[in-house]
């Protein structure tokens, strides 16, 4: 899908509504998602609850030079980003056992700015997050401040192959509302015309690719799949960009893997915190975050016409850009 104009919303229109966020809302056009809708906003789809939380942060939100933003794609690994970016960022602040990610949740330690900080509030106090503070966000590049995008506070990425992050998000929002998935077709139908959270999922990572690739100091790019396949890498690469990179006192003791198993799946999962907390504004289960963490899980439940649908459609959009994502590790499956 191209990233769709909608003529009844120009851009006085746009600045007029920033001043009074309900009224961009009736001019926006909406689809209907599972339970809740989704509104064009400058080229995104942004769900209902989050709209007016956006437009807030983008207005308001004065980065500093020192903050990290983590910026992701829905279900494509925000939490363990968060997991591993606070853990490296605070090694020398606590001892490993002593992290605060044993007993506090993730979405306390870096909350989202358009769903905790931004939902309730226009203007949000922050004053009680002490430098560097590192927050998350699912906003597309686009649409992210002019005080994040102008100042020299960094940007991590997070994207995963759509097919395994269309199944995470469809199960993740019945989760949610504790109900049974609603019908798969339907859901892939609007996924294949990028209506997803913040879709179309193409424009939202070839926007940061491309970014990280003009900018590599300012956005650091990363996949699901990365992780997944190569942790130790990921770990040294992300405490390099991060500007806390790891001595070689600490690979010798094996930081690194105790880095690696502290943020892993199963040990966030089996956290009390993971199984009886709450993210930090949402209020939706922590649990809900931690389903199965693996690649490849949507072969489990899409036809073979339907994974090769999505694929040639993520295929065309990336053509050209260089960024490719493996739907799999064992094969060398590459869209
Ligand atoms: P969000 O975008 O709503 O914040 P996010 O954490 O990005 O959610 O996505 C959740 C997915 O990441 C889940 O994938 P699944 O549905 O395919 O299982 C979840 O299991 C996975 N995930 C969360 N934490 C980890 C982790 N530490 N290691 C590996 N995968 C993880």
């Amino acid at each position: 899908m191209e990233k769709s104009k909608n003529p009844s919303v120009d851009a006085a229109a746009e600045e007029k509504a920033k001043e009074n966020p309900e009224l961009i809302l009736s001019q926006l056009r909406k689809e209907k998602g599972d339970g809740f809708y989704f509104y064009e906003y400058q080229g995104f789809w942004c769900p209902e609850p989050t709209i007016n939380a956006v437009i807030s942060f983008q207005k308001h939100f004065q980065a500093q030079e020192s903050d990290v933003i983590l910026a992701t794609y829905p279900k494509s690994g925000t939490t363990w980003l968060k997991a591993l970016t606070f853990t490296i960022m605070n090694r020398s602040r606590f001892e490993l056992q002593n992290s605060p990610l044993h007993t506090t949740t993730l979405h306390q330690l870096v909350p989202f700015l358009e769903f905790d900080l931004y939902l309730n509030h226009q203007s949000p106090n922050l004053e009680c997050f002490s430098a560097p503070r590192i927050f998350a966000t699912h906003v597309p590049h686009a649409l992210l401040p002019g005080s994040i995008l102008n100042s020299s506070c960094r940007i991590v990425y997070v994207c995963r192959n759509p097919l395994d992050q269309f199944i995470s998000e469809w199960l993740f929002i019945a989760r949610t509302q504790d109900k049974e998935p609603c019908d798969l077709a339907e859901a892939f139908e609007r996924a294949c015309n990028g209506i997803q959270f913040f879709g179309p999922i193409w424009e939202h990572a070839l926007c940061y690719w491309k970014a990280s690739i003009e900018q590599p100091d300012k956005i650091f790019f990363l996949k699901y799949e990365d992780l997944k396949e190569d942790i130790a890498s990921c770990i040294n690469r992300l405490a390099d960009f991060l500007g806390c990179p790891l001595s070689e006192e600490e690979v010798t003791q094996g930081v690194v893997e105790e880095i690696s198993k502290l943020c892993s799946f199963d040990y966030i999962k089996n956290l009390e915190v993971t199984k009886t907390g709450r993210a930090y504004a949402n209020g939706v289960k922590n649990s809900h975050y931690l389903r199965k963490g693996e690649v490849g899980d949507w072969k489990n439940y899409l036809t073979p016409s339907m994974s090769e649908r999505l694929e040639k459609i993520i295929e065309e959009k990336l053509a050209g850009s260089g960024l490719t994502f493996k739907t799999s590790l064992q094969e060398p499956e590459l869209i």
